[in-house]
């Protein structure tokens, strides 16, 4: 909606998602959401529908800034409903403010919950492998070295944007024993140095039990059930996807190739660069979520209990 007031919110809001300025599945569910509400604050029309159309607008041009992380559609679906389901505009413009910061506040309880009930799971001294930069997972290592657990931990690099760095730089900052190494160093690392845990995020996780997260969390993955190491993925319930019950598929966002190599490098080479990937559910022990342990086997149970009846806008 470029020409309402808010307008410019939005775009640089959608503009910061995309550009990965703002990233994390969490944190940009958590940026939207805030920014339908700055929206609703600077609407100027008198109609009620009219609040409604833009706010969906708005909803559908956030959530594809991004289209892999469902945090993003749970999120603004969320706050949407203050939008649809309140009969004034001034209701339902408070509505829509409530809800954004209700979503907000909920964004970091889960996390704090998450990290209090992984950290419970976690050994004393364990040897853990983590991939990209999940706020959700990197709580459950500070949780875990406050109760004086003392966690080391190997950190891949996560090509092509480096995460790895964000990772290890913050969990050196938390007084953690944190090695980087390069993706492919995984599998060895977890033989040689006697990994016992891989620890993930999620951007999505489907009805039949399938994490989708970073790219190389397939081969991370499967690298550990070959060594037979246990694979924790923290995901808040609002990365779980509703959509996927009714068979819709979650879509692996394609990125520029200059994130990779810059083309004048390599002329007339072709460069994909597919940033997530599909991890199966035999790939993954356990979903800790902050409603507690969820099986591979029991996350369609688990979507239906939290999302089933709930309506969707976008
Ligand atoms: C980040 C990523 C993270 C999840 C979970 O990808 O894959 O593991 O988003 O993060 P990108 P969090 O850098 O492309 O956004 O636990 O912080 O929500």
């Amino acid at each position: 909606m470029p020409s309402a007031p808010g307008g410019s919110l939005l775009q640089s809001v959608r503009r910061d998602i995309a550009s990965m300025k703002t990233r994390g599945a969490g944190e940009i569910g958590r940026q939207a959401a805030l920014a339908l509400a700055g929206a609703a604050k600077a609407f100027r029309g008198k109609s009620l529908a009219e609040f409604r159309s833009r706010m969906r607008e708005a909803a559908t041009m956030l959530a594809a800034a991004r289209p892999t992380a469902v945090s993003l559609r749970n999120g603004l679906n969320f706050v949407l409903a203050g939008a649809m389901t309140q009969k004034t505009l001034d209701a339902a413009r408070r509505e829509v403010v409530l809800r954004a910061e209700r979503f907000a506040t909920d964004v970091t309880l889960a996390k704090k919950r998450i990290a209090e009930l992984a950290a419970k799971e976690l050994s004393d001294a364990e040897r853990i492998l983590v991939h990209c930069h999940s706020t959700a997972a990197l709580g459950a290592l500070v949780e875990a070295q406050r109760q004086g657990k003392r966690p080391i931990v190997f950190a891949t690099e996560t090509r092509p944007f480096r995460q790895g760095l964000i990772t290890s730089r913050f969990l050196k900052e938390n007084g953690i024993d944190v090695t980087l190494i390069v993706d492919s160093a995984a599998l060895h690392v977890m033989e040689t140095q006697r990994v016992t845990r891989v620890l993930l995020g999620a951007d999505a996780v489907a009805a039949d039990g399938s994490l989708y997260n970073k790219i190389g969390t397939r081969q991370v993955t499967l690298a550990a059930k070959s060594l037979k190491i246990p694979v924790m993925v923290c995901a808040e319930t609002f990365k779980f996807s509703p959509y996927t019950l009714e068979g819709e598929e979650v879509v692996i966002e394609e990125r520029d190739a200059a994130e990779i190599v810059d083309a004048k490098e390599l002329p007339g080479v072709k460069v994909h660069n597919p940033v997530f990937d599909r991890t199966p559910p035999e790939q993954v022990t356990v979903f800790v979520t902050d409603a507690g342990r969820v099986v591979p086997r029991d996350v369609a149970k688990f979507i239906r209990a939290r999302f089933g009846g709930e309506k969707r806008w976008i």
